[in-house]
C-alpha cells in the first residue's frame, strides 16, 4: 500500500475513535454507581464499549476511505477486479472476535461470582412480586413488612426474590443487579448499597398490563437510621391501639400501599386509583379488599376479619 493510503486510513480511524470516545465518556450514559456490584458491572460494560470503539474506527475508516477512493467515476463502465478471497485476512477476522468475545465472556463470569458472594453477614429481605406490587419482608427482623424496599448503607443484602403470578424482574438501575423472579423457584441476589438515597425500583419484566406501574422505592438509609426504622416498626406505632385492636395504618402502608395513594398513611402507590377522596359505601369498600377485581388482588384469605374491618373504618369510618 501507498504510504498516502496509510497515512489517510490511520487519520480517519484517529477521528472517529476520538469522537466516539468523547461521546462515550463526555455524555453521562449510566446512572449513579450506588453498590459495590455496580463496578464490576461498570467494568465490564466499559471493556465493552472499549472493544467496540477500536473496531468501529477500523470499520469506519476502510468503510469512508474506500467510498471516497474507489467511487465510480462518470463514464466509468468497466468491471471491478476478480478477487478470490483472502485467507490470512479470514483468519484473522475470525480469530481476533472470538478472542475479543472470551475475553467478554470471562471478565463478565468473574464479575458474576464476585457479585454473587455477600460482604460479611448479609441481611435477609425476602422480596415478593405480584402483579402488580413489590412487597419486602424482613424474615430476621420479626417479619417486619414494607412496600418500599429499606436497606442499610455499606452492609451486603440478601434478597430471597419470589413471584406470586407469572415473570417479574427485580432491578435497581443503580445498584446494577438484577434477577427474575418466577413463579416456583426461589431466585436471590446480592446487593451492597454504597450511597445513602432513594432509588427507582422498577419490574423489567413484561408481567401484564400493569407492568410499567409495577415500581416503588429503594431507600438506602444510614445504618443507625435503618436500625430505628426497623425498630419503629418492629414497635408498631408510637401510641399503640388498645385493647388489641388492629393496627389499621400500619396494615393500610404494608398491604396496600404499595398501590394506592393516601395522605393520612403517606403512601403513594400508583397502581391503583388514590384513595385520598374515596366516595364508596363502607359495603362496596369491604367488597373490593375481600374479593378484588379489575387489578387489584382479592385479600380475602390474606388478611384477618379484624383487618378487614378496621381497614374499611379506616378508609371510610364515621370521622372519615
Ligand atoms: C396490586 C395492587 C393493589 C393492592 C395491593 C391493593 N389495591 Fe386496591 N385497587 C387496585 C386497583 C388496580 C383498583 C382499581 C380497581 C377497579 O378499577 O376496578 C383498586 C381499587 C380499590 C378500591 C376502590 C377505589 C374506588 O375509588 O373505586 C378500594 C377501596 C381499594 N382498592 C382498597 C384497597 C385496600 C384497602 C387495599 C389493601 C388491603 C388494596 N386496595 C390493595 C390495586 C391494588
Ligand atoms: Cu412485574
Amino acid at each position: 500500500m501507498r504510504r498516502g493510503a496509510i497515512v489517510a486510513l490511520v487519520s480517519i480511524a484517529l477521528v472517529v475513535a476520538a469522537v466516539t470516545t468523547a461521546i462515550a465518556y463526555f455524555v453521562d450514559w449510566l446512572p449513579e454507581q450506588a453498590s459495590e456490584e455496580r463496578q464490576g458491572i461498570d467494568l465490564v460494560f466499559w471493556v465493552t464499549v472499549a472493544i467496540c470503539i477500536f473496531f468501529f474506527a477500523i470499520v469506519a475508516s476502510v468503510s469512508i476511505y474506500a467510498a471516497v477512493k474507489f467511487r465510480v467515476r462518470p463514464d466509468d463502465e468497466s468491471d471491478g477486479a476478480p478477487i478470490h478471497g483472502h485467507t490470512g485476512i479470514e483468519i484473522v477476522w475470525t480469530l481476533v472476535p472470538t478472542i475479543c468475545v472470551v475475553v467478554i465472556a470471562v471478565l463478565s463470569a468473574i464479575v458474576l461470582a464476585q457479585n454473587d458472594k455477600p460482604k460479611g453477614d448479609p441481611l435477609r429481605v425476602d422480596v415478593l412480586a405480584q402483579q402488580f406490587a413489590w412487597q419486602f419482608t424482613y424474615p430476621e427482623e420479626g417479619e417486619v413488612r414494607a412496600t418500599n424496599l429499606y436497606l442499610p448503607v455499606d452492609r451486603s443484602t440478601r434478597l430471597v426474590i419470589s413471584a406470586r403470578d407469572v415473570l417479574h424482574s427485580f432491578w435497581v438501575p443503580e445498584f446494577g443487579q438484577k434477577q427474575d423472579a418466577v413463579p416456583g423457584i426461589v431466585t436471590t441476589l446480592i446487593v451492597t448499597p454504597t450511597k445513602t438515597g432513594d432509588y427507582r425500583l422498577i419490574c423489567t419484566e413484561l408481567c401484564g398490563q400493569g407492568h410499567a406501574l409495577m415500581r416503588t422505592r429503594a431507600i438506602v438509609l444510614s445504618q443507625p437510621e435503618f436500625a430505628r426504622w426497623l425498630r419503629e416498626q418492629q414497635q408498631g406505632p408510637a401510641e399503640p391501639p388498645p385493647g388489641g385492636e388492629v393496627d389499621a395504618q400500619g396494615t393500610f402502608v404494608q398491604t396496600c400501599g404499595g398501590c394506592h395513594e393516601l395522605e393520612q398513611a403517606g403512601t403513594s402507590g400508583q397502581i391503583g386509583p388514590s384513595l385520598n377522596e374515596l366516595a364508596l359505601d363502607p359495603a362496596d369498600v369491604e367488597e373490593q379488599i375481600r374479593k378484588g377485581g379489575g387489578g387489584m388482588p382479592a385479600f380475602e384469605n390474606d388478611l384477618s376479619e379484624a383487618q378487614i374491618e378496621a381497614l374499611v373504618q379506616y378508609l371510610v369510618g364515621d370521622d372519615a
